[in-house]
């Protein structure tokens, strides 16, 4: 069985677009796949996290997976930090990437932006994200577009160390939403939506209730006509929306255009937030009730455990094909 790997960091609450570009993806895929559902804790604090809002988040978002439909007893869900192995191997691929590697990677190049000071972790992110996916050697790697340019660092380091040391590592392809792989900001279609953002209005959070939902939504920017129509180029705030009820009432996108025909927009954006509301709904209460059990506990400790196995076996190998002297027990 083919294996995949993803992660999602604690640094906030999740958004719609997180949903959207990946959990949903994480979802279809679990039938077919031996997955592997990381809580990214190791890269959320590369920018600074209260300890006491890290520890609640990562178990929010831990349980945010199994609301969204995410079978534990199928999947391994669990936190990166309690399987050593990925930040060990992450060290290791540090040695592999080069500095102008990193220093093109536009993410860090957004975060680091105006700040007197970034931590270094910042910088080697991406090769720490590296060895979270070959430490299992992933084939698959559901994530959202903005993820593009890690994906290929990832590749371009495994084919570096198969070339050196001898083919090992799978090169693992990433795997995007047909739509809304990159869901746009509320306020400004120009910008990703994101969980950092400080503007609560920019981004519709997973557990955000349906009347807040409604009044994001339509306080949406939109353009200044009245049509409907799908054209990300010069409608980006108009085709953000129908990509978000497209994949939110399960409606192609290309049927989106012709259901809503001579709707006005405030008619569409209730259309919107009602269709946000129907997969939100039911997911907020199984994440209720998923908290209220208090079963995460041991969901990420049989996780971690069994991602353990596979990522101890995959650091051992890679030593000793790079020359580390074993270990005698
Ligand atoms: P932050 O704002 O803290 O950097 P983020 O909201 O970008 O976080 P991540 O934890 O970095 O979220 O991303 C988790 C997954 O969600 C990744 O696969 C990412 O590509 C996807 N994702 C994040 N934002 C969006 C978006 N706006 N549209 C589609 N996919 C997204
Ligand atoms: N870098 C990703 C989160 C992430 C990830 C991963 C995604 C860390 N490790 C491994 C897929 C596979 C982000 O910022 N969204």
């Amino acid at each position: 069985m083919k294996t995949v790997l993803s992660g999602i960091q604690p640094s906030g609450q999740l958004t719609l677009g997180n949903y959207i570009g990946a959990m949903k993806n994480f979802v279809k895929l679990q039938h077919d796949y031996q997955c592997n559902f990381m809580v990214v804790d190791l890269h959320a604090i590369t920018v600074p996290q209260e300890p006491e809002a890290l520890r609640e988040q990562s178990e929010s978002v831990a349980a945010l997976f199994i609301a969204a439909g995410i079978d534990p007893n199928k999947s391994n869900v669990y936190l990166q930090s309690h399987v050593p192995p990925h930040a060990e191997l992450g060290w290791l691929l540090t040695t592999l990437t080069s500095m102008g590697e990193l220093e093109r990677m536009t993410q860090f190049k957004d975060k680091a932006e105006g700040k007197d000071s970034v931590g270094a972790g910042l910088f080697v992110y991406p090769s720490l994200m590296a060895a979270d996916i070959l430490v299992y050697n992933a084939d698959l790697v559901p994530v959202g577009d903005d993820q593009k340019q890690h994906l290929e660092l990832t590749r371009d380091l495994a084919s570096r160390f198969n070339h050196r040391y001898g083919e090992y590592f799978t090169i693992p392809e990433a795997y995007y939403p047909e739509v809304g792989a990159r869901i746009m900001s509320l306020d400004d279609a120009s910008k990703k939506m994101s969980k950092s953002n400080p503007n609560p209005g920019s981004h519709i959070t997973l557990l955000d209730p349906p009347d807040v939902i409604r009044k994001k939504v339509s306080r949406a920017t939109t353009d200044s006509g009245s049509e409907v129509r799908y054209d990300p180029k010069t409608k980006p705030e108009i085709s953000n929306l129908m990509s978000i009820y497209s994949q939110c009432a399960g409606v192609p996108i290309k049927d989106v255009q012709a259901k809503f025909e001579g709707v006005m927009y405030g008619g569409f954006k209730k259309a919107v937030a009602e269709s946000i509301i129907g997969v939100l709904e039911p997911l907020q209460k199984s994440y209720e009730e998923i908290r209220q059990s208090g079963q995460i506990h041991d969901i990420l400790a049989q996780g971690a455990e069994r991602a353990l196995e596979v990522a101890t076996r995959t650091v051992d190998d890679v030593k000793e094909r790079m020359g580390f002297l074993p270990r005698k027990c």
